[in-house]
């Protein structure tokens, strides 16, 4: 491993700038900055810079601008495809957003938020209902992942199905450029059509364009009447005819709609302290229904015994149970929630992170869990996730006994497998978890020609010394 270093000029002009609490040198407090969340990297760094205000990080870009030194904007680190973390050059220079923290405004006749970029989600979502409303992203990182994160990596979760992505809960941005050039774009306009928006370039670039410093947010009503449903239904055509039935009943209702395998609630149950199954049978296939409208008289409840009513009648559902407190309902989501720290505690697994059309998801998940069964006899299927958008976890966990350094020697093999279904079936290799430094090598035969090409030159534009989290995105 290389000595990292910084040139000391520039060493010196940081420690200047920043401070001890803006700067990190010292071993221990620089490690947490360099392992990802799945410990697939471990990167090396001179040191993380932590700045307190958009003025001040703009100035310490400047700076590493000028010496040409690389930086890797990082949030809570929670990328499962390594987007955060330095490489192993020792070159890199980690800048987190940590400290930019606050909420700067939030207007409840507007709908809107103004957070910054290491606002932790949770803490948005909080804010949001103290004010009498909703922000509606939502997912199982929630609790580390930033503002910045989830709008650089343009994050989906469970609620995609109703509200979107990341992306369309933003109406503007602030940001630091490459050269240390700050843009204020904060507007919180529902219109506003003035050439090209920028504000979606930096939106799933990953950090490859500059850094994310503040947000403008949509928020929405509060839910004032819910409804949640755990169900073991019979196949994976089930669980997408039920998710029909109460779509056609009232599409506005379904705020997440998630399919779980047996073996993923297994995993959940033997894994996870304080997980029980719900229902009196194991299965084979599992949905989890959210239901939720800002008008308390939406009668959500009778609404999901009915469709499930008539969903059993019609053999679609085996079991059912509804939420009968907001106290169940949280333990049911839980064992949706736990699913990935579940597989981790399980063994060694690989990630397949892919979309394909609502209507072949069935498909998808038939078609790769055969042909992983085929490609590693023994080796465990474990499909979850975003069934009511198209983006299934097609995850594969390793065989009982078998090596784990072996199993993951494998995961070129694993990927390529779904992948191909995945072509097949007209879906997306990467469909909410984004490119990091995991699948950039799989960008040329997805993305190449034009498309790669006018990525390249907006990078080159934008970035034009290639600064801005090197080894990222780009093949
Ligand atoms: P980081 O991991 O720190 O960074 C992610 C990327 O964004 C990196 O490329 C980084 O360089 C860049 N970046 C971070 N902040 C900035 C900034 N301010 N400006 C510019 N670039 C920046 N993702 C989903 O989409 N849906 C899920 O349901 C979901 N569930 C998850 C569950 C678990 C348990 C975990 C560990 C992760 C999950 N993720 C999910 C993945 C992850 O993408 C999200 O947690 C989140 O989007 C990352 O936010 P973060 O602040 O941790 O970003
Ligand atoms: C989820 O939906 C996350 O829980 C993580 O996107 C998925 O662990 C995974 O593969
Ligand atoms: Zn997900």
């Amino acid at each position: 491993m290389p000595d990292p270093t910084l040139p000391p000029a520039l060493l010196h002009a940081l420690t200047q700038l920043l401070g001890p609490r803006g700067l990190l040198t010292a071993a221990e407090d620089i490690a947490p900055h360099l392992a990802d969340w799945r410990n697939l990297y471990r990167g090396a760094t001179p040191c993380v810079i932590r700045p307190g205000t958009t003025e001040e990080l703009a100035h310490a870009v400047t700076l590493c601008a000028e010496a040409r030194v690389a930086m890797v904007p990082q949030g809570g680190n929670t990328s499962m495809v390594g987007g955060a973390v330095p490489d192993e050059s020792g070159r890199q220079v980690v800048v987190s957003l940590a400290r930019l923290n606050r909420i700067r405004a939030i207007d409840p006749v507007d709908m809107t938020m103004t957070a910054e970029a290491g606002v932790v989600l949770k803490a948005a979502q909080n804010a949001a209902a103290e004010a009498g409303c909703l922000f509606p992203l939502s997912l199982g990182a929630e609790g580390s992942a930033t503002i910045g994160g989830v709008l650089s990596t343009n994050a989906g979760g469970n609620t995609t199905v109703r509200y979107g992505n990341a992306r369309e809960l933003m109406l503007g941005l602030e940001a630091v450029l490459p050269d240390g050039g700050i843009w204020h774009g904060l507007r919180r306009l529902r219109k506003d059509n003035t050439g090209y928006a920028l504000r979606h370039l930096f939106v799933g670039a990953e950090g490859t364009l500059g850094f994310i410093t503040a947000a403008s947010l949509k928020m929405f009503p509060r839910a004032r009447d819910t409804a949640l449903g755990f169900c073991a239904v019979a196949d994976e055509d089930a669980a997408l005819s039920l998710f029909r039935r109460f779509r056609d009943r009232d599409d506005s209702a379904v705020r997440a709609f998630e399919y779980m395998s047996g073996q993923g609630v297994d995993f959940c149950v033997r894994h996870i302290e304080g997980i029980a199954l719900p229902l009196g049978h194991r299965a084979d296939h599992y949905v989890l229904v959210d239901l939720a409208s800002s008008r308390p008289d939406a009668g959500l409840r009778d609404m999901a015994e009915a469709v499930l009513t008539e969903a059993m009648e019609a053999g679609l559902v085996l079991d059912a149970v509804l939420a009968e407190s907001d106290a169940q309902a949280a333990r049911i989501w839980r064992i949706r929630e736990e699913h990935p720290e579940a597989q981790k505690r399980a063994g060694a697994s690989v990630k397949n992170d892919v979309s394909v059309p609502v209507s072949r998801v069935p498909d998808l998940i038939r078609r790769s869990s055969e042909a992983l069964r085929t490609l590693i006899p023994g080796s465990r299927p474990v499909p979850f996730g975003h069934i009511g958008d198209g983006n299934i976890h097609m995850n594969l966990e390793q065989p009982e006994g078998m090596d784990a350094a072996a199993f993951l020697a494998r995961s070129h093999d694993i990927m390529d497998c779904v992948n191909a279904i995945v072509r097949d079936l007209d879906g997306s290799f990467s469909a909410e978890h984004g490119i990091g430094r995991l699948k950039t090598d799989m960008m040329e035969s997805w993305r190449g020609g034009v498309e790669l090409g006018a990525m390249r030159a907006i990078k080159d534009a934008l970035d034009p010394h290639g600064l801005m989290n090197p080894g990222k995105v780009f093949p």
